[in-house]
């Protein structure tokens, strides 16, 4: 059984200190102490930006991918080894911006992974410019008499994208994350959890205070996850509260279910030897 001893690795920590980034990766290692999962079965894939060094920190397999590129790299290790338990850490930009035409193609085929996006409104690492979810007005150095763009609502085009578990966090409530990303592990499909992590450096907006005056858990007001329509009305919800927790879950198979060629084989220990392919090219000639 896997402890948060386990899990620490010997790397220098970068992040800048008081960084919402903290709170994700205590909320992760905790999720995985508390699933008891072994830990050469997971493999995480991370993006381009701050939130990419969790897989510096975190002691189990990890894949360190380029900018915007964490789903595709994540859905091959889990087409190929559905065994292992698959988890992407994706930036705002990485994933809204750059990324966004895999996110939504991942999400409406339902992959069986869990994609968690450090969502800080800003480029961290590229020192602070604004991204697709950073506010209107939002002053940056890429826009310095203000963002002119609507930000993006991750959540709600999850939820049109028939999403089958979509969430939000906050990485300043760990033990609400925490419990976010164990449903989101167990659940079997793709899940996806926006989390607000404020970039105590570059965000100067969306700050820890900020957040603490406005978010509430939707599971403390009753809110039904088998309500996609009541779901999107809460997705819309922004300005004095701001509502965290799952929106919307279903169970609905998962692209490898919907493939019996591969529903239950590890492609890695199958051969490829003895694999005739002409009589498929000359049906092509
Ligand atoms: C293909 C590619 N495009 C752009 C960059 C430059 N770049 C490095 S980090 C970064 C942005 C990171 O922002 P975000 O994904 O929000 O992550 P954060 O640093 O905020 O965690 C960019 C654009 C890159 N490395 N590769
Ligand atoms: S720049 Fe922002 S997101 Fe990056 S480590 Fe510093 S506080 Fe965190
Ligand atoms: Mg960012």
């Amino acid at each position: 059984m896997v402890t948060l001893e386990d899990l620490r690795t010997p790397k220098k920590n970068t992040w800048c200190p008081g960084c919402g980034n903290f709170g994700i990766l205590r909320a992760f290692t905790s999720a995985l102490v508390q699933l008891g999962v072994e830990k050469d079965q997971v493999v995480i894939v991370s993006g381009i930006g701050c939130h990419g060094k969790m897989v510096n920190y975190v002691d189990v397999n990890g894949f360190h991918g380029i900018h915007g590129r964490v789903l595709p790299l994540a859905t091959g290790i889990e087409l190929t080894k559905p065994s292992l338990t698959v988890v992407g850490f994706a930036g705002d930009a990485d994933c809204y911006d750059e990324g966004w035409g895999h996110f939504s193609h991942a999400i409406r085929r339902n992959i069986d992974m869990t994609l968690i996006v450090h969502d800080n409104m800003v480029l961290g690492l590229t020192t602070g410019q604004t991204t697709a979810t950073s506010q209107k007005g939002f002053k940056t150095k890429s826009t310095p008499h203000g963002s002119i763009a609507s930000p993006l609502n991750p959540v709600m085009h999850a939820l049109v994208s028939n999403g089958t578990f979509v969430a939000r966090g906050y990485s300043g409530d760990v033990k609400h994350l925490t419990s976010l990303i164990v449903e989101a592990i167990k659940h079997e499909g793709f899940s996806f959890i926006d989390v607000f992590q404020p970039c105590v450096t570059f965000n100067y907006l969306n700050t820890f205070d900020w957040y603490k005056a406005r978010v509430y858990k939707l599971q403390e007001e009753g809110h039904d996850v088998t309500d996609r329509q009541m779901a999107l009305k809460k997705s819309m919800e922004w300005g004095e509260r701001i509502p965290i927790g799952i929106f919307y879950q279903e169970e609905s198979p998962s692209y490898r279910e919907s493939l019996p060629q591969i529903k239950d084989i590890n492609l890695t220990e199958t051969s490829i030897e003895n694999i005739d392919i002409d009589p498929i090219l000359q049906s092509m000639t």
